[in-house]
């Protein structure tokens, strides 16, 4: 990966991170996955990210609810809800921000998951709270556990305090200034998904369709991307394969006539998992 040259996301750059499935292994083989999000109002977008982590591969997979929790996933019973400050983030990935909202109780809650040495992946409004809070980024840029920020364009203005015509002029500058900011991978999401590492490495994604414009979709990949980091995958690699395979099935899912019109965010999951088992 020279940093000067770009490369296009496929397979070979990540498949070696595919472990096959031992026969002696067991649920704690596979990691524990948690998604801190949920304020009142926004429970879908943890459910997504939940769902999508579960059947991405994790082993465990917790919902920790910044507002009320919910009991259960009643469509995905498998998932463990909680109240999220009674959740410790020892021993698992979280994947902070889902429907997180930004009151000073989830910048409480924020700050005490990246002060933990465990791999993170931050979207939605945990970028927002770092776009705010000085303390937050520092907490950020002061990491070496693995850390993944995943912003579409708005997000990605908001931590560049920038504008969103400014980011979406020069995607690639946009990316690579702010993993350089922030010392994390960035995935700076929408047509062309672009993937930069602090290095200066950059990998432009080419699956994915207008389909995926629409709600939840973006829950959907940080949750899967929870998933391979869950998993022991290096998180730059986890960033490429997820991103490929979030776009992939929505290019399969076109192909099989579920979209460009229609498709809801949580179709995704199921052709993820095909996706991924067929890699
Ligand atoms: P526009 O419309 O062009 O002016 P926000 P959010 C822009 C949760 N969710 N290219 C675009 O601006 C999330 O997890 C909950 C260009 C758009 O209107 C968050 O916690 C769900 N522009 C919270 O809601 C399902 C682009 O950004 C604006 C762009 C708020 O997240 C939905 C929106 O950004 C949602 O996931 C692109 N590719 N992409 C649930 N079921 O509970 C985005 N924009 O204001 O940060 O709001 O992304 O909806
Ligand atoms: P979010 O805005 O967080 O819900 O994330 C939206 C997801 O859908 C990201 O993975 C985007 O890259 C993807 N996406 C949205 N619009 C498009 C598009 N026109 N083409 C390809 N991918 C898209
Ligand atoms: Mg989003």
């Amino acid at each position: 990966y020279p940093t000067a040259t770009l490369h296009l996301n496929e397979p070979a750059l990540f498949v070696s991170h595919l472990q096959p499935r031992r026969h002696n292994s067991h649920k704690g083989s596979f990691g524990n996955v948690a998604v801190l999000g949920g304020a009142p109002g926004m429970a879908g977008a943890p459910i997504l990210a939940g769902r999508a982590a579960l059947h991405a591969g994790a082993g465990r997979v917790y919902l920790c609810f910044a507002g009320p929790p919910l009991a259960l996933d009643a469509g995905q019973p498998e998932l463990m809800c909680r109240a999220a400050q009674d959740f410790d983030a020892a021993g698992a990935v979280t994947v902070a921000g889902p429907g997180l909202g930004t009151a000073p109780a989830a910048a409480l809650l924020l700050a005490r998951t990246l002060a933990a040495d465990q791999p993170l992946l931050a979207d939605a409004d945990a970028l927002n709270l770092l776009a705010t809070d000085a303390a937050l980024h520092a907490a950020l840029a002061a990491r070496t556990a693995a850390t993944i920020l995943t912003p579409h364009p708005l997000e990605a203005a908001r931590l560049l305090a920038t504008g969103i015509g400014t980011v979406q002029s020069d995607r690639i500058a946009a990316a690579r200034g702010l993993a350089q900011q922030t010392r994390a991978i960035v995935v700076l999401k929408g047509s062309g998904t672009v993937i930069a590492a602090p290095d200066g490495r950059i990998v432009i994604n080419p699956t994915g369709n207008p389909a995926l414009a629409t709600a939840g979709t973006g829950d959907v990949l940080a949750g899967l991307t929870g998933a391979l980091l869950a998993q022991g995958w290096p998180a730059w690699e986890a960033a490429l394969a997820a991103v490929w395979l979030h776009g992939i099935a929505a290019d399969e899912l076109v192909e099989d006539g579920a979209g460009p019109i229609g498709l809801a965010a949580g179709e995704l999951i199921p052709a993820i998992r095909v996706a991924l088992n067929r890699l």
